[in-house]
């Protein structure tokens, strides 16, 4: 009891029970009447998997396991060490579920096929970005590990049908920040939950319910040094913005940047660009995932033009978009200065 002889929660919030990442993915199941525990499983091996990638960032300049392999992705971006490390391990996590049918992600060009369709079995395909920001390694930035998760279509012909479905049709999507506490956010399409590491005992611990990201916040998050090659509805908007006492805040790692704008509200933005004329990000387990998570919480999340994220039908694993999200306000504001000539 505290001073005022309330309860102590752990989370200090209403919900006094003391509840683990685990308890929560088995009380959602034991809500599923047909659940057989096949999803559950699904995400411990995610929960395991974020537990071992969070020692190896930890420890990885310990390790010597920082910097590049010299190496690069399908996507031409330079791989670091750590890059395929949490790859192997969330393929050889995911890889020991029943319940999962295919896995695909962005170090790897094809998707990975680890059961057939044909027995009558529910199975899921699982789309991830194992080390998001990983640049940021080397500085101690924050990194992260991002996820989707799709029935798998069992009449798809082949593995890349199954996969290229609306973000709309994932039945969860999460990430997880390897920042200066570990933290897990989940949704099942019902509402947003958040998980932080205790290292103590090495769980994740419930220490939000159903978090709504603010309506509007005078923030922007979007890296500036590309300014003069976003399109001019960016410009006339950036400037809209630093006229009317905007801050600017930019971790260049997605998973850093969104989870502070769902935490305390603003708009992240990554415009078409010289560079990338279709936008940096991939819209399967980069885009989608968080625009999930974003509207999860109350907020919006848009693509050029002026289109939902979720609702983009996509053409290839890998492809990339813009992507405008955040607090629903701050998200129109944007768009509103897109449409305007
Ligand atoms: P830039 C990291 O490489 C990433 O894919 C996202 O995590 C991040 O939002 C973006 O690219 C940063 O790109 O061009 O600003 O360095």
């Amino acid at each position: 009891m505290n001073s005022a002889g309330e309860p102590l929660t752990h989370s200090g919030r209403d919900d006094v029970r003391i509840m683990t990442l685990q308890a929560h993915i088995l009380e959602e199941q034991a809500h599923q009447p047909l659940a057989g525990g096949t999803f559950s499983w699904i995400l411990s091996a995610l929960s395991i998997s974020a537990k071992i990638i969070a020692d190896k960032v930890r420890r990885a300049r310990l390790e010597n396991v920082l910097g590049s392999i010299g190496t690069e992705n399908i996507q031409g971006e330079v791989q670091q060490k750590l890059d395929v490390i949490a790859n192997e391990v969330l393929l050889r996590t995911l890889g020991g579920r029943e319940g999962v049918a295919i896995v695909a992600s962005e170090e790897n060009e094809e998707p990975v096929i680890l059961r057939d369709n044909k027995d009558g079995d529910r199975r899921y395909c699982v789309l991830f970005d194992p080390l998001d920001g990983s640049s940021n390694l080397d500085v101690c930035g924050g990194v992260g590990t991002i996820f989707s998760i799709l029935a798998h279509d069992r009449r798809a012909d082949n593995a890349q049908a199954s996969l290229l479905q609306a973000g709309s049709r994932q039945v969860a999507a999460g990430y997880v920040l390897y920042g200066s506490s570990t933290v897990f956010v989940l949704t099942f399409g019902k509402g947003v939950d958040m998980f932080v590491l205790d290292p103590g005992i090495g769980a994740f611990m419930r220490v939000e319910q159903g978090l709504k990201i603010p309506r509007h916040s005078k923030s922007y998050s979007v890296n500036e040094g590309n300014r003069r090659s976003f399109p001019a509805g960016y410009q006339r908007y950036l400037d809209w913005a630093q006229s009317n006492d905007y801050s600017s805040r930019y971790a260049g790692a997605m998973v850093a940047d969104v989870h502070r704008i769902l935490l305390k509200g603003g708009v992240f933005m990554y415009p078409p660009t010289k560079k990338a004329p279709q936008g940096k990000l991939r819209l399967m387990y980069e885009a989608n995932p968080m625009a999930m998570i974003i509207e999860q919480a109350g907020g919006k999340a848009m693509t050029e033009p002026n289109q939902r994220v979720l609702d983009v039908q996509p053409r290839d694993i890998h492809q990339r978009t813009a992507v405008i999200l955040g607090s629903a306000d701050e998200v129109d504001n944007v768009i509103a200065h897109l449409a305007t000539h």
